[in-house]
């Protein structure tokens, strides 16, 4: 999905955020004012861009809030709220479908299953979730109710290494994608073209795409290349503090187009 002339959901960062919940990384410190000063120039590309930006309400308690991207699932019909896979992260939500009814037909996941929205990568009619501690098969097959009369299919992807399916690919350009050919197999993906990351930089898989350029994190210049090689217009912004809590630059926005 493209974003330009998109509405940028996005919600500040935690004073709590060095409490975050990790998964595969060690804690590491997280420098607030830092990390704040990064989201600020994350949100400053994002209307550079042409996005209007709505803020939710800031959550102080909630050290993950700032990663709203799990929180819902925005199709161009209809928004599904999800159920994350991490408890400390259910109470995120409420603000968030309360503010995406105003432009979407909300449906909320009831559970028991669990799904994160950073595991969720649409492309065209499908919905490739990934297969991970943070989205269980009972989520996917609560998604896949929720969105079938829409005329979406779900179909699940493997995920080795990283949190989330968009931890590992996400879209640069139509039917191109970026990938990090460790943490899924691009197999998955065999009517794409893949541009995979640079081998030392494993997390620089996840871009955001906003009208014809990419948002991407600073901090991974050989990807950064292989992306100009490729043709993809590439924005960059410092996003090292945020990245210590797992989170990307898809995390922090819910686009709607
Ligand atoms: C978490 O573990 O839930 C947060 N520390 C990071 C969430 C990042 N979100 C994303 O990749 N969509």
């Amino acid at each position: 999905m493209s974003h330009a002339g998109a509405t940028a959901l996005v919600r500040e960062v935690s004073p709590s955020v060095s409490r975050c919940e990790l998964t595969h990384l060690a804690r590491a410190p997280i420098d607030f004012e830092e990390a704040k000063r990064q989201h600020a120039r994350y949100i400053a590309a994002l209307e550079v861009l042409g996005c209007r930006i709505e803020w939710l309400p800031p959550l102080p308690d909630h050290p993950d809030a700032v990663f709203v991207e799990d929180t819902a699932v925005v199709l161009d019909e209809l928004a599904v709220v999800t159920r994350p896979g991490a408890e400390s992260r259910r109470g995120e939500t409420a603000s968030v479908a309360e503010a995406l009814g105003k432009y979407r037909e909300v449906r909320v996941m009831k559970g028991p299953g669990t799904l994160d929205g950073g595991d969720v990568l649409r492309l065209g009619r499908t919905l490739y979730v990934g297969i991970t501690p943070r989205t269980d098969a009972a989520g996917r097959a609560e998604l896949a109710a929720l969105v079938e009369d829409a005329g979406y299919r779900v179909c699940p992807v493997a995920v080795h290494g990283c949190l989330h399916l968009k931890s590992a690919v996400t879209e640069v350009a139509p039917s191109i994608l970026l990938a990090n050919p460790k943490w899924i197999s691009v197999a998955d993906f065999s009517s794409f073209r893949v541009v995979p990351v640079a081998l030392a930089e494993p997390a620089a898989g996840n871009a955001l795409r906003v009208g014809e350029m990419v948002i991407h994190a600073a901090e991974f210049p050989a990807t950064r290349s292989r992306l100009a090689v490729a043709g993809i217009p590439v924005r960059q912004v410092p996003a090292s503090e945020l990245a210590k809590a797992e989170g990307g630059v898809t995390c922090c926005s819910l686009m709607l187009a």
